[in-house]
């Protein structure tokens, strides 16, 4: 099972695809805290990009969205002066969202829809979203409309994630993260059983605080993790203190994590703690792999009572993907 957002989460699912076959069963439990409503269509952003990075219609360069895409209906809408003018919409992408909108306004839930799209792509995954009730990240940032005046503290405003992450490219500093319609929102269906039945967990390296971090805010979901029968590896997406892609930095900063593999680590916590010996240690980790720039920090890691090693964790081709994959399992000793 991996709980999975954008553009790290997809490559690293191809990898681990390649590596375990076609008879072996990947769940994804796909982030939806990115979902907006846009020019009247749902966009499920991370849903999309697994959906089409799997399904082989993605668009390698931008790591979103569809290949050869095409944004005519976008410049249109921009000549009637029509916000939110800084969104991405593609031609071949909208029609996704044409169906998705569709479907939900028939009162189709989101996990039943992903499911209708996926029947086109194929994306070899079982795609499950991480809650069928709507549940978006927000950003509280100092409002970027208001001057503040001398001596004052700038005006707080909420932005939704995409403002923040596509108009503002994550600049403005986030000061927290809101999750909108969290409190009424429970695991989609399959969720829970698939995290109970798996045979091993891999947390990849998507957004630590957006992705991955939104997936463990669904009541139920992080307990279900901490209390699985199957191990649980993580990958780092920090290499020698950087984001490989989008701007995570930006999103630790907001909660006080160091960008650093081990700060990561730390953050998602030991599942076993060392003392008592087996207790739990309320985290999420047995195990977390990092890249060979980090070596230096296997020994801080181990100390958390989390199992660590360092390899190459650049997906750079398909290869050292399935590497990478290999890899985490060894980690926790599972052969697929
Ligand atoms: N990311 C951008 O940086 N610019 C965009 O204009 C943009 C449009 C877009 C449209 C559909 C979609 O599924 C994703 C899109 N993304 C865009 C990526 C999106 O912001 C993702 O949520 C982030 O990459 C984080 O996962």
């Amino acid at each position: 099972m991996v709980p999975a957002g954008g553009i790290g989460g997809a490559r690293l699912l191809r990898g681990l695809a390649a590596v375990v076959g076609d008879d072996a069963v990947i769940t994804v439990i796909g982030n939806t805290g990115d979902d907006i409503w846009v020019h009247g269509l749902r966009v499920c952003p991370d849903l999309d990009t697994v959906m089409y990075t799997l399904g082989n219609g993605i668009s390698e360069e931008r790591g979103w969205g569809r290949e050869d895409e095409t944004f005519t209906v976008k410049d249109e809408l921009a000549a009637y002066g029509v916000e939110p003018t800084w969104f991405g919409l593609g031609d071949r992408d909208t029609a996704t969202h044409l169906i998705r909108t569709q479907l939900l306004h028939a009162g189709y839930p989101l996990s039943a829809v992903t499911a209708a799209l996926c029947d086109r792509w194929k994306p070899g995954v079982q795609l499950l979203p991480m809650s069928d009730e709507r549940v978006e990240t927000h950003v509280v940032v100092d409002d970027p409309d208001q001057t503040p005046e001398p001596g004052q503290a700038a005006a707080r405003r909420a932005i939704h994630f995409q403002e923040w992450w596509i108009r503002y490219r994550a600049q403005l500093p986030a000061h927290s993260f809101a999750y909108v319609g969290l409190d009424n929102a429970k695991p989609g269906p399959g969720v829970i059983e698939a995290i109970d039945t798996c045979d091993l967990i891999i947390i990849p390296p998507s957004n630590p605080v957006v992705s991955v971090g939104t997936i463990l805010q669904i009541p139920g979901i992080r307990e279900a993790i901490v209390e699985a029968p199957a191990p649980v590896v993580g990958i780092s997406p920090i290499i020698a203190g950087a984001p490989v892609r989008g701007m995570a930095d930006a999103c630790l900063r907001a909660i006080d994590v160091p960008t650093t593999a081990t700060g990561i680590a730390r953050h998602y916590g030991p599942r076993r703690a060392l003392i008592p010996i087996g207790a739990s240690g309320g985290g999420i980790l047995d195990a977390w792999l990092i890249d060979t720039s980090d070596a230096a920090a296997v020994p801080d890691i181990e100390a958390l009572g989390i199992t660590c090693a360092a390899v190459p964790l650049l997906m750079s081709n398909l290869a050292k993907t399935a590497d990478m994959a290999r890899a985490a399992m060894d980690l926790v000793g599972f052969t697929p």
